[in-house]
Parts: structure tokens; C-alpha cells; sequence
């Protein structure tokens, strides 16, 4: 092997793969070194995500049972324009036409998520034979096209029946029996799951904020306690999948971990970034990470600290084949003498954003998430599971959406992703937000986080300047 060119064993690679039946676009090393690329590991995974709520519509379709985010879209003043993702793009029956626009890219996986009540429609006990037909049929879909699905089993659309939501301990075990009953259905043809999408958006801001479904404002030891049961669900996840799996599976989550990027990249600061990443963390990754809730995070909550039965922190400190993390946006630290060691900059009002306002572009914070993440903790492989960007999309006379502001947004991304692969952290994969433009939740259609447009009147998608770049990137597994 040693004596093998590059040349030589890049085209070694390219014929496994054939054999595999696995469709690779072709990779060369001529390729993945053209001056001013960036190439990135042999294998790097390249897909796209998307969520159940956000892209399926067929709400009441086949059998499907309401889930607090039909409830919420459809309570009045809840969403922009009060739009719902009744229809959203209709995915329920256009799967098809969505696994080729993914394969017109050439990604080698998909990341996507199982709406609960589809399967379970009153969250448990009675299942639903359409909606795991309708699964197992997308499913398969994507595996004939090589495409290697990636599945979250809760992305926010908690079945509305379950009593109490997530203030109730009983449905972080009903998600259990979910979780491997699902297992069980698909572990012969999935063989990577992600248990959540994102701690803070279905309970802090759900339970605590109310600007997500199911739109409460508890107090903070009850806030704090949905967050347990967040985490518990889970690990119990975790357990049942590894339980319940047919043969090997990779078992993770998806975690819009707070990213810490050091104002300057002196060691005080580098040391401040990752002190906070723990800090800031603490009720959810850190936790999940380390199996216990950090003192200083018990200390601060005092009488409103979560209560935690025998059991719970074995379960939640469940070793994870991998960590997926959403980036989007950095938070800028300094090194101070104050008691946590570290300060949160304060960003200027002329800091630079994406077209929903909290999406400050800081392309750096997907390096420094990955690395801050690995030297903390060192799981044994990172997946970015989301990052992308909204952008103001018109499309022009010519019908072409020419979304420079977007490739711009990407581009510096995973020029910072590539600086983390050079230094060998642990990165198998990046996940796209989105493949379609879709229901941007309170926002609804208002923002367009798509590199294929469509059109909510029609259904038509419209690949966007930024997929066609996409495409050229995964082509040549280099940044461009
Ligand atoms: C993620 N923030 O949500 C979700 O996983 C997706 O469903 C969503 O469409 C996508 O990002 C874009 O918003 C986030 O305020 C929502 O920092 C808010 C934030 C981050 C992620």
C-alpha cells in the first residue's frame, strides 16, 4: 500500500465503492487538489437535512395524529402570517421527486427525521401501519439511489396527546418505546439515528419562552425540570435503540450546542472559549457528556435544580457513537478574572446577519464548535448535522436564483470545517440546512433556508445558484 500513487489509490477507492453497489460521485486526487480547493478527507460524508414537520405537509394524511406543533401553527398569532405545515412542501407525496434532487447532487446521505405521531398517533400504545409504510418507502427510495439515510427520531413534533408534554416524566418513556419500536421496524436498512434535535428549542424555548410550541412560560424549576426530562428522554433513547437494534447501528444526536469561538486567538482566550462551552452547555451537552450535572450548574439553580430519580444519570451519560452538532451562529469570549473565568462580547449593531436576525454570520464558530466539543470531550466522531442560512431568494426573469449571499455564507463555513479535518478532529460528515426551502417554524415560509427554491403555490423546485456550487464541492470533495 505504501507504494501505491495517489493516483492509483484514489481510483482503488472509486472501484470499492462501485462494487459496494454505494453511487460515489467520482473522486480523484487531481480533483480534490485543484489550486485554490480545499480537499477534505476520502469518505467525508456530504448530505442535506430536512424535518418531518417542516417539509412533509399530508398533516391528517394516512392516519397521521396531531402533534403540538399542528396545534400551535394553527392557534392565532402564534407563526408569521399564521401559516401552518399543513402542506409545507408536500414531501408526504413528492418523497420521489426530493431523493432526486439529492442525488442530482450527488450526497452520499440524508438527514431526516420521523414525525412521532405519524407512526404513534396518540404518541403511544396504537400504532399506525400507513405512516411506517410511508417511512419505509422514503427509506428505501433513498437507499436505491445510494443514499445513506440519517434518521432523528424526535425533531419538535411531540404528538399532542401524550398528557403534560414534556413536563411529564411518562413521555420520555413512551419516546423509549418509540425509539425502539422504530428500531426494531428499520434497523435493518437504517443504521444511523440521532435521538433529538436540539435541547433549548423544544424546551427552553417551549416551556420557558413560549415562542415554540407548545408556547408555555413555566417558572424556572419547572423550565428546569422539561429540560431533565429532554435529556432523560434521550438517554432511555439511546438504551432502546442499542437494545432493540438488529445488527450494528451508530447511535447520536443533533445538538445546537452554544459555540464559543475566543475573541483572539491567544491561549487566555482559547482557555476562556472552552470554559465556556462547558458553562454555557451545562444543563444539556455537558451533561449528556460527562453523565452528571456540573456542580456550578446545580449551585446556580439552587432550589429550582432538576430532581433526578435513581437510574436517570446512567442513562443520560450513555456513551454516543457519535455527536452531531448544528452550527449556525458564534458567541465571541474573553478570558476575565470573574468567578466562571470568562465573559460573552457583546456584538455591535453593525454585526452582520443572514435574513433571519439571529443569524449572525461568524463563519469560524464551525471550527471552534468542533474543536471546543472534541478537546472537551473527545467523542469518537463529529457529524455537523445542520448548518446553512436563510437569504432573501427572488428569482429572477431569467428563472435562476442567484443566492451569492448564501454560497458566501457556505463557502466560509466549511473553509473553517476543512481547517478542523486538517487538524484531524474527528469529522465524518456535513448536513446541509436545507435541501428545500421549508416551514421555518414561527417564521413560517418567510424565511428560505433552501438550495432548491420552491415555489409554495405550485411545489416546484428550483435548484439555486447555491446547489449547483453544492454540487461541485461534493463532486470534487473539495471546497470551491
Ligand atoms: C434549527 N437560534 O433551529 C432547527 O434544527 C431547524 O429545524 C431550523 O429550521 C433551522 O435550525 C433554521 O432555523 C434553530 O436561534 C433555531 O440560534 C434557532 C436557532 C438555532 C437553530
Amino acid at each position: 500500500m505504501t507504494n501505491i500513487s495517489r493516483r492509483q489509490f484514489g481510483k482503488v477507492a472509486a472501484a470499492t465503492a462501485a462494487l459496494s453497489g454505494v453511487s460515489l460521485p467520482e473522486l480523484s486526487f487531481s480533483q480534490s487538489s485543484t489550486p485554490g480547493g480545499l480537499a477534505f478527507p476520502r469518505g467525508f460524508l456530504w448530505g442535506c437535512a430536512t424535518a418531518a414537520y417542516q417539509i412533509e405537509g399530508g398533516a391528517t394524511a394516512g392516519g397521521r395524529g396531531p402533534s403540538i406543533w399542528d396545534v400551535f401553527s394553527h392557534t392565532p398569532g402564534k407563526t408569521y402570517n399564521g401559516d401552518t405545515g399543513d402542506v409545507a412542501d408536500d414531501s408526504y407525496h413528492l418523497y420521489k421527486e426530493d431523493v432526486r434532487l439529492l442525488r442530482n447532487l450527488g450526497v452520499q446521505t440524508y438527514r431526516m427525521s420521523i414525525s412521532w405521531s405519524r407512526v404513534f398517533p396518540e404518541g403511544k400504545g396504537r400504532i399506525n401501519p400507513a405512516g411506517v409504510d410511508y417511512y419505509k418507502r422514503v427509506v428505501d427510495e433513498l437507499l436505491a439511489n445510494g443514499i445513506t439515510p440519517y434518521v432523528t427520531l424526535f425533531h419538535w413534533d411531540l404528538p399532542q396527546a401524550l398528557p403534560g408534554g414534556w413536563q411529564s416524566r411518562d413521555t420520555c418513556h413512551a419516546f423509549a418505546d418509540y425509539a425502539a419500536y422504530i428500531t426494531r421496524q428499520f434497523s435493518d436498512r437504517v443504521h444511523h439515528f440521532m435521538t433529538t434535535n436540539e435541547f433549548t428549542c423544544f424546551t427552553d424555548i417551549g416551556y420557558r419562552d413560549g415562542r415554540f410550541a407548545p408556547g408555555l412560560r413555566l417558572p424556572n424549576g419547572q423550565a428546569n425540570q422539561v429540560r431533565h426530562h429532554g435529556i432523560l428522554a434521550h438517554g432511555l433513547g439511546v438504551q432502546a435503540i442499542r437494545a432493540n437494534a438488529h445488527g450494528p447501528v451508530q447511535v447520536g444526536l443533533a445538538e445546537n450546542a452554544s459555540v464559543c469561538v475566543p475573541v483572539i486567538e491567544t491561549a487566555e482566550h482559547i482557555d476562556a472559549a472552552r470554559r465556556a462551552t462547558r458553562d454555557l452547555n451545562a444543563p444539556f451537552l455537558t451533561t449528556l457528556m460527562e453523565g452528571k450535572y456540573p456542580e456550578s450548574y446545580l449551585q446556580r439553580e439552587g432550589a429550582d435544580a432538576p430532581r433526578v430519580q435513581p437510574g436517570d444519570m446512567q442513562a443520560i451519560g450513555s456513551r454516543l457513537d457519535f455527536v452531531g452538532l448544528n452550527i449556525y451562529t458564534p458567541n465571541y469570549i474573553r478570558a476575565s478574572n470573574n468567578p466562571q473565568g470568562y465573559t460573552v462580547e457583546k456584538r455591535q449593531a453593525s454585526f452582520p446577519h443572514m435574513a433571519s436576525d439571529w443569524l449572525y454570520i461568524g463563519p469560524e464558530c464551525i471550527y471552534w464548535g468542533v474543536r471546543n466539543v472534541c478537546d472537551l470531550w473527545h467523542p469518537p466522531a463529529i457529524y455537523i448535522t445542520e448548518n446553512g442560512c436563510s437569504a432573501d431568494d427572488v428569482v429572477t426573469p431569467e428563472g435562476r436564483i442567484e443566492d451569492t449571499d448564501r454560497v458566501m455564507y457556505l463557502r466560509n463555513h466549511l473553509t473553517q470545517l476543512h481547517r478542523a479535518t486538517a487538524e484531524q478532529y474527528p469529522v465524518k460528515g456535513y448536513f446541509l440546512w436545507s435541501l428545500l426551502d421549508n416551514f421555518e417554524w414561527v417564521d413560517g415560509y418567510s424565511k428560505r433556508f433552501g438550495i432548491h427554491y420552491v415555489d409554495f403555490a405550485t411545489e416546484k423546485r428550483t435548484p439555486k445558484l447555491s446547489a449547483e456550487w453544492y454540487r461541485t464541492v461534493i463532486a470534487r470533495n473539495s471546497v470551491v
